[in-house]
Parts: C-alpha cells; sequence; structure tokens
C-alpha cells in the first residue's frame, strides 16, 4: 500500500447548519471569541463535491473526515437516513476520487440530548455512542477501511472540565477521569463492533485491512525554567497523563487517567485492560508547551483555580497566529516516542494558524521532513493528513484562526489555494513517483 498523502477535517467545523449538537447550544449562548457563531461553516455540506475534487487537484490520495452523530441521530433514537445519504455520496466521491476515507466517528461534538444527559459522564454513554457506531457501520462500513473512534479525547476531557473551552465548560477535575473512563468504554465497544460486525467488503479498498484507532494530540512538554524542580516535575507529569495515558490505555496497560492532587483518578476500564483495542495510533501534533509553576503571564488562557500556567512558545520563537511555536523537532519526539507502542502511525493532524500563508509553507516543508526522516529510519508510519483541507470554524476561536490548504471566504465560499498548498501538492508529487 501506498503511504496515504491526505488532509483532515472534521464536520462541525465545515459543513454548516450542525444545530442539534452541543456547540450550536454552547455558540448560541455566546461562548465563542467575538460572539460569532459557526453558522453556515464553511458552507461543505452544500459545496462537498467542489471540496473533494480540490483535495484531489493537490494529488492527495487519502481525506480524514468526521461524521456528525447528531445529524444521524438528531433526537434520542431517532435517525435520519437522509443525513446519512449524505455521507454515503461523500464517500462515494472519495472512491470516485481516489481519496481513500478515513473516517471519525467522534470529533468534539456530541448531540444535545446527550449533552442534556451530561455528556460522556453519563454512564450509559459508551452505549449510545456503539449504538450509533453500528448504524454507521450498517450504512457505510462495507467502504470504510481506516476508522477513529475518537478524535483527541484527551481534549475533550480536559477542555470541558478544567480547561473551559469547550461545552460544558465545568471546572471538575473528577469529570476528567470520569468522562476519560467512558470514552474509553465506548472506544472499546466501537473498536469491537467494527471488527465483528464488517463482513463484506466493498469499494476500491475492499481488499485494505480494516484498522482502527484514535486521533491523539500530542505536545511536547518542557519545564519553562530548566533548572526549575517542580516545573520539572510538572512537565513529567503532563507527559504522563496528557500524551502517555491514552496510548497506554488502548494499547491494554494499566490506565492513568488522572493526576495526583489535580485530577482524580477513577477506577480502571477493565474491558480494556490485557488486551490491544487499537490496529494504530493517530497522532494529532501542532506544536510544544512549556509548563509554569506559578503562571507569569496574566493574560495567559488557562483556568484560574489552577497555580499551572501553559506557553505555547518564548517570546523569540516563530509562533503561527495562535502563538503556537514551529517546533517540527517535536513531531519527531512525539513519533520515536509512539513506536515504542509498536503499532503502525499515522499523523492523523499536523498544521499552522497563518492567515496571511507567510508560515505555511516552511511549517509544511520541516514537518514533511521530519515524516521522511521517520519512514527512512524505519518506522512503521503509513500516512499524513494536513490540518485541514479548507479554512473552518475553529471552535472557542470562532473563524480567526486560518488552517486551510484552501482560504475560505465566508462571505462568498469562494475557494482559493494558498501558495503553500503548492508547495504540499509538489512534495507529494515527488514522493510518489519515487515510491
Ligand atoms: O481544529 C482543531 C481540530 O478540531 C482538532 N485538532 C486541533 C485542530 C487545531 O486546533
Amino acid at each position: 500500500m501506498k503511504f496515504l498523502w491526505g488532509a483532515a477535517t472534521s464536520s462541525h467545523q465545515i459543513e454548516g447548519g450542525n444545530r442539534h449538537n452541543d456547540w450550536w447550544e454552547w455558540e448560541s449562548q455566546g461562548n465563542i471569541e467575538g460572539g460569532v457563531r459557526s453558522g453556515l461553516a464553511a458552507d461543505h455540506w452544500n459545496r462537498f463535491r467542489e471540496d473533494l475534487r480540490l483535495a484531489s487537484e493537490l494529488g492527495l490520495n487519502s481525506y480524514r473526515f468526521s461524521i456528525e452523530w447528531s445529524r444521524i441521530e438528531p433526537e434520542e433514537g431517532k435517525w435520519d437516513d437522509e443525513a446519512m445519504s449524505w455521507y454515503q455520496e461523500l464517500v462515494t466521491e472519495c472512491e470516485r476520487l481516489g481519496l481513500l476515507p478515513m473516517l471519525t466517528l467522534h470529533h468534539f461534538t456530541s448531540p444535545q440530548w446527550l449533552a442534556d444527559k451530561g455528556g460522556f459522564t453519563h454512564p450509559n454513554s459508551p452505549k449510545y455512542f456503539a449504538r450509533f457506531t453500528e448504524r454507521v457501520i450498517e450504512k457505510l462500513g462495507t467502504r470504510i477501511p481506516l476508522w477513529c473512534t475518537l478524535n483527541e479525547p484527551m481534549v475533550l476531557a480536559v477542555g470541558s472540565y478544567m480547561g473551559k473551552f469547550m461545552p460544558p465548560a465545568k471546572y471538575h477535575p473528577r469529570n476528567v477521569s470520569l468522562a476519560s473512563e467512558n470514552l474509553l468504554k465506548a472506544h472499546v465497544l466501537a473498536y469491537d463492533l467494527i471488527h465483528s460486525k464488517i463482513r463484506d467488503r466493498s469499494g476500491p479498498w475492499k481488499d485494505h485491512p480494516i484498522r482502527v484507532g484514535i486521533a491523539h494530540n500530542m505536545l511536547d512538554f518542557k519545564p519553562d525554567r530548566s533548572w526549575h524542580p517542580l516545573e520539572l516535575l510538572l512537565s513529567q507529569i503532563f507527559r504522563r497523563f496528557y500524551n502517555r495515558s491514552w496510548l497506554d490505555a488502548i494499547v491494554g496497560r494499566k490506565q492513568h487517567f488522572g493526576v495526583r492532587g489535580l485530577v482524580p483518578y477513577g477506577a480502571q476500564v477493565k474491558e480494556a485492560l490485557g488486551r490491544r483495542t487499537a490496529d494504530f495510533i493517530g497522532i494529532n501534533y501542532y506544536t510544544k508547551a512549556y509548563i509554569q509553576w506559578g503562571p507569569r503571564d496574566a493574560a495567559q488562557e488557562r483556568p484560574a483555580e489552577l497555580p499551572i500556567g501553559v506557553q505555547f512558545a518564548r517570546r523569540k520563537e516563530k509562533v503561527s497566529d495562535l502563538g503556537w511555536a514551529l517546533h517540527p523537532q517535536g513531531l519527531d519526539q512525539m513519533i520515536r516516542f509512539v513506536s515504542g507502542y509498536e503499532l503502525p502511525i499515522y499523523i492523523t493532524e499536523n498544521g499552522i494558524a497563518d492567515r496571511e500563508d507567510k508560515l505555511r509553507a516552511e511549517y509544511l516543508e520541516a514537518h514533511l521532513g521530519v515524516v521522511q526522516q521517520a519512514r527512512k529510519n524505519g518506522v512503521d508510519l503509513r500516512g499524513y493528513y494536513y490540518w485541514s483541507l479548507m479554512d473552518n470554524f475553529e471552535w472557542i476561536k470562532g473563524f480567526g484562526p486560518r488552517f486551510g490548504l484552501y482560504h475560505v471566504n465566508y462571505e462568498t465560499f469562494e475557494r482559493t489555494a494558498t501558495l503553500s498548498s503548492q508547495v504540499y501538492k509538489k512534495f507529494i508529487a515527488d514522493d510518489l513517483q519515487e515510491s
């Protein structure tokens, strides 16, 4: 199988009109910067054919997207088959264009009916997620080779119950571990369903083995002051909690969804112990994180409840529009670390918010260089997905940050190729020619 060169997106960030999920509701309460709302987003719901054509024009051979649970099941137990047929069309279009689909089942948004019950803190949430997964399997299963059950479950739990940058944005550390437990249960159920229920295969990738994993956000944690014992210790703790705990969980090791004194540990999820529930590991990598004991920057975004600060760059470093340092060495570190789990690896996200498209080419070249070197070194790296195909709704930050290979004009919805997208295009063409 050829190396997969792709781009990634998620439903709520691009489709528009996802009115039945928790984000839609949270946006309506004025929680997004500038009071904006996702609204029509990038209007992908009406323009998906054009968007996939643009993806294929870059020479991509894979596309990572997510299915919006709240469209498929807008009310508990009520299924919208029309919405599902839209996703079937999307996959048909991927097939026509030779874009191997990597399907994400949960990318941050949950149906409002589930949010009303407490989202993933509800004991039945894994069962609800499994029921939704079965529906997707029934309608699309035979055609999908690559599955991400969850996108960045650590970010979801921390963002919802500590960092307060995701709904319900309530500081409640015990819910971080509780949601993690339920997300893990949900993942295990979905993993087993995908493997047990999909018997026949169809479409261009019918001979590609089914692989199921998660897309896991990783940061290169560093002490802000390398001599500071507490910051050294804290960065180790964060590496273990943030980077490692999900990886350990999906390979069947003892789970550690907690931090002593900060996030109370929950019970072990027995269903996940002693067995591997992932066929690959997806790395979502963007930048580094300096950990500070007693944050020194008053403007810093962090939970007021904690005496700990996180900074994504130092003053002199080159940064994205979100203030995230360009740090390709961190990707190298993450790949080396994840290789230790002895599973195939995909870079399921990597990208930069760069409105003027001034740094994206440099960012891409540096990170793609790391990818190529890892492949040469024999790492079992199977694909790379740039985040994102086009500009989109960047969650609490609204439409300000622009990650797209294609620029979106939010008034006309016209897409324009960035110059850096041509860098990616050439890189892919060269690589596919060589291999
Ligand atoms: O836009 C997000 C995406 O939804 C998840 N990973 C990080 C991206 C950039 O912040």
